[in-house]
């Protein structure tokens, strides 16, 4: 049998570049190595309010864009996290063994709710809910970019409190970053990773975005005050587009240096543009083939929810057995 992988994205804003580069990319490429499972997170979504009309339209959109990506479905089951149950329920069992400290320690944690007066309970107990959606299938491996690393150190070290209380239930999750492009920074601040929840016009490059405006975009993106690029002096801009190039074009750290050293930032801007244009034009173009059908969508996911559920549900009933809470037999 296969290894199990897992991973999500929210629903939240635009499907980024680094969505794109740090997840997506990777699952597409890693799928057939693995029993796949790829989940929108709607629940994690609305730890943060979200318009409704807005939220299910952005669903269905990530959806095609897993699609578009090239997330195979006959292959991957791709699943609307709320559309399984036991995400939520097995949150609450794990939330009873999660020491709340642990939760105040997480940086995500810390970074939003210094930003905002107010927040929900829910973004404090965020991680608890993605240690759910991965222990729950059993998961190997967790695909993520570097900003979700500690999150997934969390979800093993919940995984092995669980155990440790109750007896071996959970699989101890791998956490696999990206060799490039685990972190890709905004493009108008490359010292801030690039967000959805940024509001910047210049901040990041959509999945959806045309051309034009991806050109537009790059070409305004922060640099230093060099005029050329220099692999020994390099600032966090310079460093962050060609990091972009590298990730979208497959090429090697010597092909890099071989090409871009000494080259002047305009024409390195120029250069990074064409590439994320060329490389998400197809993508674009099998998402309007793919939201061509209105109904296609839906179909996915309800057959994502139906493959999966069995695994979900035993997975909840044996925690629940395990902690002695009243099952049906
Ligand atoms: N800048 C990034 N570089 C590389 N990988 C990234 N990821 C997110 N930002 C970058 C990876 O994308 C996957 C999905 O992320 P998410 O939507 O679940 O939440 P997030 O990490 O919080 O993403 P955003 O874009 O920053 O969204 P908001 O602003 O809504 O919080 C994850 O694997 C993540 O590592």
């Amino acid at each position: 049998m296969k290894p199990r992988v897992l991973s999500g994205v929210q629903p939240s804003g635009n499907l980024h570049i680094g969505n794109y580069l740090g997840a997506l990319k990777n699952w597409v490429k890693i799928q057939y190595d693995y029993e796949s499972i790829f989940c929108i997170v709607d629940l994690h979504a609305i730890t943060v309010y979200q318009s409704p009309e807005e939220l299910r339209a952005k669903i269905l959109e990530l959806t095609a864009l897993f699609l578009a990506a090239g997330i195979d479905p006959k292959h991957s089951a791709i699943v609307a996290q709320s559309t399984v149950h036991g995400h939520a329920e097995l949150a609450w069992l794990l939330t009873c063994v999660t020491p709340e400290g642990w939760l105040y320690r997480m940086t995500q944690y810390k970074a939003k709710s210094e930003a905002q007066e107010t927040i929900g309970a829910g973004i404090l107990l965020y991680p608890v809910l993605m240690a759910a959606d991965i222990l729950i299938y059993q998961a190997n491996v967790v695909p993520v970019g570097e900003d979700q690393k500690q999150h997934l150190e969390l979800a093993r070290d919940i995984a092995q409190r669980f155990n440790s209380l109750y007896g071996e239930t959970f699989v101890m999750p791998e956490t696999r970053l990206p060799a490039v492009g685990a972190r890709v920074m905004g493009l108008d601040d490359p010292e801030k990773k690039m967000s959805k929840s940024e509001k910047g016009s210049g901040h990041a490059v959509a999945l959806l975005d045309p051309p034009n405006v991806i050109r537009k975009k790059i070409m305004r993106a922060t640099t230093d005050s060099n005029p050329a690029v220099s692999f020994e002096n390099m600032g966090p801009g310079v460093r962050n587009l060609l990091a972009i190039f590298q990730a979208f074009g497959d090429w090697t750290d010597d092909q890099m240096k071989r090409h871009f050293e000494g080259m002047r930032y305009g024409d390195l801007k120029k250069q990074v543009a064409e590439m994320v244009a060329a490389s998400l034009e197809p993508l674009q173009q099998r998402y309007r083939e793919i939201t061509a059908d209105p109904g296609y969508v839906d179909r996915i996911l309800a057959e994502g929810c139906e493959r999966v559920s069995p695994i979900a549900n035993s997975t909840v009933n044996l925690a629940k057995r395990r902690m002695g809470i009243y099952t049906r037999s």
